[in-house]
């Protein structure tokens, strides 16, 4: 390139590289400029604004607490002074919704919108740029230009309420962190098995009843027993109509709408505890203490007329409360098994010519969507309300993956993403080890960050389809208020950019930096969050029959250290710079270090185990499940022993036995062969009722070794690594088969009890 051209185009990067350091706006804005200087917030500012604009008050009050809160300023309103914030509402057509343009300059802060939503954006992104500590010092904001818009409408974060109830107060700092970021949804599930949570005044008992549980939260969620007739219901509670109220108006000043979840057909054990004729069985019962659903009723009867007159009793309740164009209607996991046994329901489907509970299912939907259009609003579910026949308008919340999302959008309805895998913030990001226990999987701050709202598999004329994106907050582990903030931060601020910059703007390493300065403001005001992307991930890979690890970490200003002999690393210890070879048997420790300090949460490990069978072949009688492939179908001799994470490293099967032959390569004399076996009771994951293990030399008439029989209960609940080893008289062979005697269904008082149970494997360890 001619040199005059690269002068060009430094002088063109350089004010933008010079400055970029001063703020650490979240998300991105579309444009913005920085430019040399600052405005100077003090007690002459005032704040101007059309005072006939009446609309515009609550965001000028908003701006005035804010800076009053920081720094103990208060603003001049319409006041001559020199100094000026100046707020402008344009005409309709000079921007786009949710659109605003902000203008900083030494005498002058202006931002311009032609809705509420872009003055409290601009606000916001004014407030990003003040130190989020308090001070007594006048306020800088750096001289800049910014133009900017949301990508998607549905900016959207969820709130499971029932599972565990939190307090009007919790709800609004969570509507606050939303906004902050510039989400604009707020899904709120207010009904499901284990509490039902808004006060309707027609039927009080759904609250004085529904709202409460027999207290078992000092059991493990997925094992608590059934209450008991006459035990006293004393955990939960619910919001009252003048509270929804309130929170909803909370939520206005700060652009968020609120879109109530009223859970059917299924998820109402708690509705059932409180009007028991509204299920099949009819049968008193109360609602679920956690995540066991024996012998409980948990839907809602489809043959049933009354069931619907209540249900629209309900939404009039909910419509009248809650201004969101969108209700949803859950309609997600119905266990159609009541349907199936019920007089009522089977007269339905045959009245209506429905094929199956599917349809029936549908049926129930669609009525609901029917009477919701009555009322001019839409209808929006889970991806399940797909099944059995869409109705006609409704809106698919797409989060058992994409699959659901791609279908209904490809049938031109529209679609809010929420895939599990990452939109689920419930999930581990950083563990387990080291985090709070929580439902299982792994969505890390960069998994959520990476995160592309549009499937590829939709043409462009399909993208319209594509709301938004969600992040979603189950708690049945989840139970203050502290553990909630952890589990959303910092994952919503990466869904939060995904969600509002453009595709192309989106920067890992720079958002990665501006997170830094977020980090600092939780610190400052006591949020919880997770430096969880401190983790290392440890990546085993075998070449050329050799085995390697890499360690890669999210941060990309973090280096990673780490010892091989198993001591917890320190600052000293060795840095990582390429793929380490694994000769022996060992555990790798490593840590990630960012200006001298170590950040994990806990070293990361792994256990490798150098042996026979290393890289040898194996095959299977029956295949592992997909969803638990490990890293391929040769995991069982990789040399790399599974952990407590379920999804890593360990092959599952399930409903068959594991039978696996494993062929050295040559005839080797060996004296022990071991199994590796997990044990996760939450998981339905079960230790195998025995081991045989064999041996051959020509891989034809194989000889029994041993059979090793298992000695734990199935009622270990904690999660237990077995290593089942038999060892016996040196003999010489080439093949290896292994038969885990998979436990034939979950035992007597498990969630799954009579279902299939899972049996997993890491590793056959041949010496
Ligand atoms: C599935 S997501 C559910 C919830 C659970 C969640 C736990 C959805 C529509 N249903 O009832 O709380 O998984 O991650």
């Amino acid at each position: 390139m001619p040199l005059k051209i690269v002068k060009f185009l430094l002088l063109l990067v350089c004010p933008l590289t010079m400055f970029a350091q001063q703020v650490s706006i979240i998300p991105q804005p579309v444009e913005l400029k920085l430019n040399e200087g600052n405005f100077s917030i003090d007690n002459n500012t005032s704040v101007q604004f059309n005072a006939s604009q009446a609309a515009l008050k609550p965001a000028v009050d908003f701006f005035l607490n804010a800076v009053n809160d920081i720094s103990g300023i208060t603003l001049q309103q319409n006041k001559p002074t020199a100094k000026k914030v100046e707020f402008v509402l344009a005409a309709q057509t000079a921007f786009k919704p949710e659109a605003y343009s902000l203008t900083v300059t030494p005498s002058l802060i202006q931002i311009k919108a032609s809705s509420y939503a872009g003055i409290f954006y601009g606000i916001q992104s004014v407030l990003q740029t003040l130190p989020q500590v308090r001070t007594n010092a006048a306020l800088q904001v750096p001289c800049m230009q910014i133009m900017d818009e949301p990508r998607f409408k549905w900016r959207g974060m969820h709130l499971d309420v029932s599972r565990h109830f939190f307090s009007a107060d919790v709800v609004k700092q969570y509507i606050n962190l939303m906004s902050m970021y510039k989400m604009n949804t707020f899904h709120w599930h207010l009904v499901d098995d284990q509490g039902w949570r808004i006060e309707i005044k027609k039927y009080p008992r759904l609250t004085s009843t529904g709202a409460w549980r027999v207290d078992q939260n000092d059991k493990v969620w997925g094992s608590r027993p059934q209450a008991q007739p006459g035990e006293a219901a004393t955990y939960g509670g619910y919001y009252t109509q003048e509270q929804v109220k309130e929170i909803i108006a909370y939520a206005k000043t700060r652009n968020v709408t609120v879109v109530p979840e009223i859970e059917m057909p299924g998820h109402v054990a708690s509705a059932i505890a409180a009007y028991p004729h509204l299920s099949c069985t009819q049968q008193p019962q109360l609602s679920l203490t956690g995540g066991n659903y024996n012998n409980m009723s948990s839907n809602y009867c489809a043959g049933n007329e009354e069931v619907f007159s209540f249900l629209q009793d309900v939404l009039t309740e909910v419509i009248a409360l809650f201004p969101s164009t969108y209700i949803h209607i859950g309609g997600d996991e119905v266990d159609k098994g009541p349907w199936k046994k019920c007089e009522r329901c089977q007269a339905r489907m045959k009245k209506e010519g429905l094929k199956n509970e599917e349809e029936l299912q549908s049926y129930f939907i669609k009525r609901m969507e029917k009477f919701i259009v009555s009322k001019k609003r839409k209808m929006i579910g889970w991806d399940e309300i797909l099944e059995g026949g869409l109705a006609p308008e409704a809106t698919v919340m797409s989060w058992r993956g994409e699959a659901g999302g791609i279908e209904a959008a490809k049938m031109n309805h529209d679609v809010v993403m929420t895939p599990g895998s990452p939109c689920y913030f419930d999930h581990y990001q950083a563990g387990p080890e080291g985090e709070p226990l929580a439902i299982g999987g792994f969505n890390t701050v960069k998994k959520v960050y990476d995160y592309e709202p549009i499937p590829k598999e939709l043409n462009a004329e399909q993208h319209k389809y594509v709301l938004g994106a969600q992040g979603n907050v189950w708690t049945e582990y989840i139970s203050t208020a502290e553990h909630l903030e952890y589990m959303v931060l910092p994952r919503m601020l990466a869904l939060a950019e995904t969600v509002w910059s453009p595709a192309a703007a989106k920067d890992w390493n720079s958002f990665s930096k501006r997170l830094q300065f977020h980090f600092k403001a939780f610190d400052a005001k006591g949020l919880h969050y997770s430096p969880g992307n401190f983790t290392v991930d440890i990546k085993p890979a075998a070449k050329n029959g050799k085995l390697e690890v890499a360690l890669l970490s999210e941060v990309p200003t973090a280096s990673i250290l780490y010892t091989t002999d198993g001591t917890v690393p320190t600052i000293s210890s060795r840095l990582y710079t390429k793929p380490i070879p694994v000769e022996s048997t060992q555990t790798l420790r490593a840590v990630t270090m960012q200006n001298g300090k170590i950040m994990n949460l806990q070293p990361v490990d792994q256990r490798f185990v150098m042996h026979q069978a290393v890289g040898a072949n194996v095959q299977y009688v029956h295949q592992p499940s997909r969803s638990y492939m490990a890293d391929g179908v040769n995991s069982l001799t990789d040399g790399v022993r599974g952990k407590s994470a379920v999804n890593k490293f360990w092959h599952g099967f399930s409903k068959n036995n594991l039978v696996a032959t494993v062929d050295l390569g040559a005839e080797k004399n060996i004296s022990s062969i071991t199994l590796g076996c997990l044990q996760h009771y939450r998981d339905w994951i079960f230790l195998p009722t025995a081991v045989r293990f064999e041996i051959s030399v020509d891989g034809k008439i194989f000889t029994e070794a041993a059979t090793v029989q298992n000695n734990i209960s199935v009622n270990e609940t904690a999660l237990t690594i077995k290593d089942f080893t038999a060892k016996f008289a040196a003999a010489n062979a080439r093949y290896v088969r292994v038969t885990a005697f998979t436990l034939e269904a979950c035992p007597k008082g498990h969630p799954g009890e009579g279902k299939p149970a899972w049996t997993f494997a890491d590793e056959l360890i041949v010496e």
